[in-house]
């Protein structure tokens, strides 16, 4: 067994909540990124002498363990090579198109995965050296299933839990991995594996059941060493009054306006936010509206479009193809149906702070999350706390994990086209008093379950597996 650290709760992700910025002197320094996950985990981990470890982005090595904001962070490098093999390989090529339904063929190379194993058992062993006598480690998504199993076999003392952020498929797709007795392995070495939906924790018992022979009863897998095994769903959401006060702030209801008027004052705004992933139906979506547009049920000095495209995995061939088909769809459906001073879409590839993604969510009356398969699709919830009002249509895809809990919003199947263009001229036509009822109940829905409720959720679990093994995460 490895010797023990200090700290009594330990974050494993694939990357750490910072960017690398220059400080006024030059120097090279750090930055929080700001984001749901650290806000909610950020109290937990003051509160436990926290440690996170993960990956600082780049390829500098010789990183030391630093401070930020209060919390310990410990930068993990990577090499050229891992980055290729590891992560836009083997996590972002081969597992992220087979968790989402092979929307894109998920490449398998026998080198990616060995990468991938590599890299696994260094983030293990970091932890395993961080983490004091009976901590408890939290490892976060499809990057490191590996590290639970890892872990234990270093550090049997610790209370490990593991969550995926994004879907766990069926057991007629992940048995295309030739790697899928490894990857449910790792997993069993923590003892609690959440999921944003219970039918993904369903998928996982079956295939453990399945796959690798272990006895099962509902959502425990039990160990021939006698451990027990949980896997449950805990949806994540995000931190509601930060939306909700943002969305009031003068700077920004003055910017939506701003952004309204830029777009020509037309009487409804559809909007879409999305990393530009595949994954997330934005050309499906654009073709939709651009249809309703060439078929006369909406007008471009009435209604237009605006798509946030965040630049995501842009070293990964799927992404360069995809940017270019949005961009020759975008370009034709302005080209034929835009006048001057009125193009159908505004396409902007780019990131934005916060603020400018609230003032975003405010400025529109439609908002449009069509995923073919989403984990959960923070931006959804994201855009339902600035709806201060209680105006505003979401359109949604049934295939987000959104959907489970935002009942109220225009629920849609991204692959059904017409399906979709009805539910967006619903959307647009719908009136005042339809549109608040809808959204005051997904309001409540979110402000109650927010992240620091996912956060404590997961955590209490977690700390109720085995009470008497371990210490205890303070709240
Ligand atoms: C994965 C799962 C699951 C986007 N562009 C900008 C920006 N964003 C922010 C959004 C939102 C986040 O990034 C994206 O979260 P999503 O949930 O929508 O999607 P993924 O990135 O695919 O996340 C997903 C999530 O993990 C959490 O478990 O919900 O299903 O796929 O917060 O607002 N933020 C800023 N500028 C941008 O340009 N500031």
């Amino acid at each position: 067994m490895a010797s023990p650290g200090s700290s009594d709760l330990v974050i494993v992700a694939n990357r750490l909540p910072v960017d690398r910025i220059e400080n006024p002197d030059g120097s090279p320094g750090w930055r929080t990124s700001p984001g749901g996950l650290v806000s909610a985990l950020e109290p937990v981990l003051r509160a436990n002498d926290g440690t996170w470890i993960g990956w600082p982005g780049g390829t500098e090595s010789d990183l030391e363990p630093f401070e930020a904001d209060g919390m310990d962070l410990v930068p993990m490098a990577m090499s050229a090579r891992e980055i290729e093999e590891f992560y836009e390989g083997f996590s972002n090529a081969t597992l992220w198109p087979l968790y989402h339904d092979v929307v894109e063929k998920p490449l398998f190379h026998r080198e990616w995965f060995d990468t991938y194993v590599e890299v696994n058992q260094r983030f293990a062993e970091r932890a395993a050296e961080v983490a004091a006598e009976g901590a408890t480690v939290w490892v976060h998504d499809y990057q490191l299933q590996l590290v639970p199993s890892m872990l234990r076999e270093l550090r049997p003392d610790l209370r490990i839990g593991f969550y995926l952020h994004i879907p766990f498929p069926p057991a007629e797709l992940f048995q295309q991995l030739p790697w899928r007795r490894q990857l449910l392995e790792g997993l069993l070495g923590a003892d609690l594996v959440g999921f944003q939906l219970s039918g993904a924790a369903q998928n996982f018992v079956r295939l453990v059941r399945q796959r690798v022979g272990h006895k099962t009863h509902r959502d425990l897998v039990y160990l021939p060493d006698g451990r027990t095994v949980r896997a449950a769903a805990f949806p994540i959401s995000i931190d509601f009054n930060l939306y909700a006060d943002l969305a009031q702030t003068e700077g920004v209801a003055a910017r939506a306006e701003e952004i309204r008027e830029a777009v020509g004052n037309p009487s409804k705004v559809f909007l879409g936010v999305d990393r530009l992933d595949y994954t997330k139906g934005i050309y499906a979506r654009l073709r939709a509206f651009g249809e309703l547009i060439a078929d006369g049920h909406l007008d471009v000095e009435d209604a237009v479009f605006v798509q946030v495209a965040t630049p995501s995995r842009e070293q990964v061939e799927q992404y360069r193809i995809l940017r270019d088909d949005i961009e020759r769809l975008v370009g034709r459906i302005n080209g034929d149906l835009g006048k001057i001073g009125r193009p159908a879409i505004h396409y902007l590839h780019a990131s934005y702070p916060r603020e400018e993604m609230a003032a975003l969510f405010r400025a529109a009356d439609i908002m449009v999350v069509t995923p073919l398969r989403d984990g959960m699709n923070l931006v959804a919830k994201e855009y339902v706390a600035c709806c201060h009002d209680d105006l505003g249509a979401l359109v949604l895809s049934e295939f987000a994990g959104a959907a489970e809990e935002l009942r109220q919003a225009w629920l849609i199947n991204p692959y059904d086209i017409n399906g979709m263009k009805s539910a967006l001229l619903d959307a647009y036509r719908t009136d005042e008093r339809e549109a608040s009822r809808r959204m005051k109940a997904m309001r409540k829905t979110v402000r109650q379950h927010d992240v620091a409720a996912w956060a404590d959720s997961f955590l209490a679990e977690l700390a109720a597996v085995r009470p008497s093994h371990g210490k205890s995460v303070r709240p």
